[in-house]
């Protein structure tokens, strides 16, 4: 028997690569009648967080917004890490004020969606409150069977000489593609954390994921026949979420004077701090590559960190010099604008999901220069299904080595005149609109996962 419509609250993670996925998600179960309450915690880490929400929720007026006011954290051995990370573990001293709340929402709820990297915090609340929880997971199916199988794997592989990780039920990946902290041999919070939530997730009543099957039916497969972690919850690809209008946009004047197809975006997502050394190494190359380029400069992970002027950053010659054919911002852009515009033809890219999704979703071909994370596992996807080029040899951006200007210049040149990646980005795009169109494999997910919370 159905009872009125269902009522979802989703608890996202910190940083926009985390809360733009929620706020996508929510747009489309509303669009299909679900009611949803979106547990902001508060504060955010980043600026761009707390503009985001305040646009988000005037632009949604029908979207419920609680506030979750974390207990500060004071200890040293917590705020001296990733601020992003500090602030999973903010939320998990203060889960205590998750039950009232949850149980104040009305109606009451028929699920509570939270992000990955909540799992093990929110579980335990929501089991005692006999209430489903779903997990969404906002990265690739590729780096979800990392996730969900590293726990059982973590002495052994951290120790282990062998340069490759064997998940279970998929082709050995090498350690070099896995974040070292997770490789340390001590344990920092994000390996604390990829443990205790790809524990938990097995807990969870279901794993959504911003992904398609036509892209990772290989990991989607092996995840649900239960090769990588016997009895994981069924994982539902729903993906890619479309970018809505409530994104923060500025004019882009500089674009539409630019021809078609000529413009290569370069932005390394919204919490890499990338060192002044390879800034500048980073402008020598775009200049070198003799494309224009639109290039998003950040020098700290967390943007009101970032006071630094643009000309002390990258050099006020620079921005002469490269004047009517390169436009160096430090300001936060609308990147799916950017995307969508007909003067961007490649990316050059740190391969954060989203970022990933967006140029999926506009054809948009990638050089991919994972800078941490998940990146790398990401950027396997962009290789594997033909979206772009993979600079392997470069380390990490967060690793010591500098890439110089010279190589940068000839990748980027490589990228913007592939025309095989152009013909297979578009397909890709075509392949993304259809999955999630109608009867397509993301939107039956949708509707069966709708369904159930609909009994
Ligand atoms: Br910077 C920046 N404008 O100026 P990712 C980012 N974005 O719209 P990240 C802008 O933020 P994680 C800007 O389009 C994407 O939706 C961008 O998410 C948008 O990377 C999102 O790509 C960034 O996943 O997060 O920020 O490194 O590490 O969580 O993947």
């Amino acid at each position: 028997q159905r009872s009125a419509a269902p009522h979802v609250a989703l608890l996202p993670g910190s940083g926009m690569g985390h809360l733009t996925p929620f706020l996508r998600f929510a747009v489309s179960l509303t669009s299909r009648n679900i009611r949803v309450t979106i547990i902001t915690p508060h504060s955010t880490v980043s600026l761009a967080e707390s503009q985001t929400l305040s646009h988000f929720f005037s632009s949604f007026p029908s979207i419920t917004q609680k506030q979750l006011r974390l207990l500060p954290v004071n200890e040293a051995s917590v705020t001296l890490e990733d601020p992003f990370y500090a602030q999973y573990e903010a939320i998990r001293r203060s889960s205590h004020l998750l039950p009232p709340l949850l149980s104040s929402l009305s109606p009451p709820l028929s699920a509570l969606v939270t992000d990955m990297s909540l799992a093990s915090t929110v579980i335990p609340v929501t089991q005692a409150l006999g209430l489903p929880n779903y997990i969404l997971f906002t990265s690739s199916a590729k780096m979800l069977t990392l996730f969900v199988s590293f726990h059982s794997m973590v002495d052994s592989q951290a120790t282990n000489d062998s340069d490759e990780i064997q998940i279970p039920g998929m082709r050995p990946i090498p350690k070099s593609w896995v974040p070292p902290s997770l490789l340390s041999d001590t344990y920092n919070l994000l390996k604390t954390q990829i443990v205790e939530n790809g524990k938990k997730m097995i807990e969870s009543d279901g794993i959504l994921i911003n992904t398609f099957q036509s892209i990772e039916h290989e990991s989607l497969e092996a995840l649900n026949d239960g090769k990588v972690v016997n009895g994981l919850p069924r994982v539902t690809a729903i993906g890619p979420f479309h970018p809505c209008d409530f994104e923060r946009s500025r004019p882009l004047a500089w674009l539409d004077d630019q021809p078609e197809g000529s413009v290569v975006y370069v932005s390394f997502g919204s919490r890499t701090a990338m060192s002044r050394e390879q800034i500048r190494e980073l402008g020598d190359g775009l200049v070198r590559s003799g494309c224009r380029f639109l290039w998003l400069v950040k020098e700290k992970k967390v943007d009101w960190e970032d006071a630094a002027e643009l000309g002390e950053v990258v050099g006020e010659e620079f921005i002469e010099s490269v004047k009517g054919k390169g436009l160096v911002v430090k300001d936060w852009l609308n990147q799916e604008e950017i995307m969508a515009h007909q003067a961007v033809g490649g990316f050059l890219s740190h391969c954060g999901w989203n970022s990933l999704s967006e140029a999926m979703w506009h054809g948009v071909p990638v050089l991919a220069w994972p800078q941490h994370g998940d990146q790398k596992m990401n950027a396997y996807v962009v290789e594997r299904i033909g979206l772009g080029m993979w600079a392997k040899d470069w380390d990490w951006g967060e690793g010591e080595m500098v890439v110089e200007g010279d190589e940068i210049g000839k990748r980027v040149g490589e990228l913007m005149g592939n025309e095989l990646h152009k013909v297979q980005a578009m397909r890709i795009r075509e392949e993304a609109r259809k999955a999630v169109g109608d009867g397509g494999s993301s939107m039956k997910g949708l509707i069966e996962l709708i369904e159930t919370w609909e009994k």
